[in-house]
């Protein structure tokens, strides 16, 4: 007899599996072509650091933000998921790290919500390089509730205008280049000129206090890997410059944090279990909540 556990991933993996229409399905209300992905007026918006395959933090998470925030449809997410595409054994499909991918996708068909992620540098570009380099104009569907973002795409929630801009440069070790942005990639994100929103993996230099003191206390790091991160952060730094956010929100560092200059904002999210991890976005006014702060509260 199957074990109940077993019978249980068994429904969760069926669901997972996308065909034909269903993989081209955007993440609009309709599932048609389109970059204006706004779901029933939406208002606010979910927007999450790395998450690190920690299900037992992040499925929590998920449902506390459906339960405090139900105008929620949408979580920006900012990278390192840890998604990797399932592994084929025989006629089996294999889900690493303990089924996260298959688990998170169930939690955010159960709660209604979708993901719009902006990969990081822990998530799998050995599969999402030649996707987003064969369809650089379009979201990859990657499970029935969860969209890879292709570096420099641009789209519209609620009447603002997004800039997704994944990739970072790992310092812990040499993961290849297929995760660092480019000078060229840059160019091309910058072409469209001014966005409202910028969703980045990798932090620009902002002045953020807590980032620099993760950068500091660097021991950990080879000089090689934080020359490269140095060089990939001053990329952020020019695209920002070049399509002046006026809300820049980057991950990596699992560190939060927030600076304005003037009436431009940058916010750090923490990883899953930090302070900070996850922050609602008022489309309307661009102001930046703590999770479960009221929907109405600071409308004076
Ligand atoms: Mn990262």
């Amino acid at each position: 007899m199957m074990p109940e556990d077993g019978a249980g991933r068994q429904h969760v993996v069926g669901r997972l599996r996308l065909h034909g229409d269903e993989r081209r399905r955007w993440p609009t209300e309709t599932g048609r072509e389109g970059l204006d992905f706004t779901i029933n007026d939406e208002s606010s918006v979910a927007v999450s650091g790395d998450w690190e395959s920690h299900g037992d933090l992040v499925f929590p998470l998920v449902r506390r933000i459906a339960r405090e925030h139900p105008s929620v449809h949408t979580v920006l997410h900012l990278g390192d998921l840890r998604w990797v595409p399932a592994l084929r054994v025989g006629k089996r499909r294999l889900h690493l790290y303990d089924g996260f991918i298959p688990k998170l996708d169930e939690e955010l068909h159960r709660t209604r919500l979708r993901l719009l992620l902006t990969p990081g540098n822990h998530d799998d570009w050995s599969s999402l390089q030649p996707a987003f380099l064969a369809h650089p104009e379009r979201p990859r569907r990657l499970t029935p509730q969860i969209w890879a973002l292709p570096r420099g795409l641009r789209f519209h929630i609620g009447g603002r205008a997004f800039l997704s801009f994944g990739g970072a440069v790992s310092l812990d070790a040499d993961r290849g280049t297929a995760e660092v942005p480019t000078d060229d990639d840059v160019r091309r994100a910058a072409a469209g000129g001014s966005v409202d929103v910028l969703l980045a993996h990798e932090p620009p230099n902002s002045g953020i206090a807590a980032v620099e003191r993760a950068l500091d206390a660097n021991q950990r790091w080879s000089a090689d890997r934080l020359d490269l991160s140095a060089s990939s952060r001053s990329r952020i730094d020019r695209l920002v410059d070049q399509v002046r956010p006026r809300l820049a929100f980057h991950a990596h560092m699992h560190v939060g944090g927030r600076v304005s200059v003037g009436d431009r904002t940058t916010v750090a999210l923490s990883v899953i279990g930090g302070h900070g991890n996850t922050v609602i976005l008022r489309l309307a006014s661009l102001e930046v909540d703590a999770l479960g702060t009221a929907e109405n509260e600071s409308d004076s």
